[in-house]
């Protein structure tokens, strides 16, 4: 099986080093997923973060659910960790005095919406208190430098994990680059976004994690990830510290690239 991606070749091919994980704000055991396809939950609509509706559990991936807003279609499924402050027991809202919201793009006339939550809520696998598990704690620095490996959620396909490299880092906001593709997908975010993880995250929960693209070679860096070495330039700009080595891996996987039926861009 060489075709298959591994991060121990991978990081001596491209002579580079994985984030450590106290980078991360992630669990370093990562949290059990004891959820089961059909629950019931309540989740922030992601569309509108302050209402709070009904959700299902369409899928488990890792220690992600693919979650579906009750009331919305198949075309807007998102994904959150079991220990996203997003998703909460059944009841909760009630119990803080708020009422569940329809979602937004709810299909029916507003006036259905009280019978419409009976009904999806009535006799419904609810998932129990114990299964949502705690946010960890936020890093108290951003210690991420550039050139560090890990594995970050596409968030244009953001069922997909890919390996990343940071790219560029300014004050608490990091650069989150996708290897093998020529920056379309890259984004900024903060450093203790829930959206980013240590190599070897999905080996360890069991999500699926994607091959490096091939679109572009992947270079290797010739200067190492530490923070005694001076910082490499970001990598939109020419840089003399990385060289563009094409690897002999991404030869043998060319022929094996995912191809996923759903929300392909
Ligand atoms: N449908 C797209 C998926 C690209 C995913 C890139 N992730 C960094 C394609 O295959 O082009």
């Amino acid at each position: 099986q060489s075709d298959e991606f591994h991060w121990e070749n991978y990081l001596k091919e491209t002579g580079s080093l994985g984030a450590p994980s106290e980078c991360f704000r992630q669990s370093k055991v990562p949290p059990a997923n004891e959820f089961k396809v059909g629950m019931k939950l309540e989740a922030h609509d992601p569309r509108n973060m302050t209402s709070i509706c009904v959700a299902t559990v369409v899928g488990i991936t890792g220690a992600r659910l693919r979650l579906r807003l009750d009331g919305s279609d198949n075309r807007n499924d998102f994904w959150r960790l079991v220990d996203s402050p997003d998703i909460q027991p059944i009841g909760t809202c009630e119990k803080e005095g708020d009422l569940l919201q329809p979602p937004l793009g709810y299909q029916m006339n507003a006036s259905s919406w009280p019978m419409f939550l009976l009904r999806t809520l009535n006799g419904s696998e609810m998932a129990p208190a114990t299964l949502f598990k705690k946010e960890p704690p936020k890093p108290p620095l951003n210690n991420f430098k550039v050139g560090m490996k890990l594995e970050a959620i596409d968030k244009k396909n953001p069922y997909m994990i890919c390996p990343a490299t940071i790219g560029d880092v300014k004050g608490d906001e990091i650069y989150i680059t996708f290897d093998g593709w020529s920056g379309a997908f890259d984004y900024w975010c903060k450093y203790d976004c829930r959206d980013i993880f240590p190599v070897g995250w999905c080996r360890l929960t069991g999500d699926v994690l994607q091959p490096p693209g091939t679109q572009v070679p992947i270079t290797k860096s010739i200067a190492k990830t530490q923070s005694s070495l001076p910082k490499a330039a970001p990598r939109s700009m020419p840089s003399p510290q990385k060289t563009a080595i094409i690897l002999p891996t991404q030869q043998i996987r060319k022929s094996s690239r995912i191809k996923t039926p759903l929300h392909t861009s």
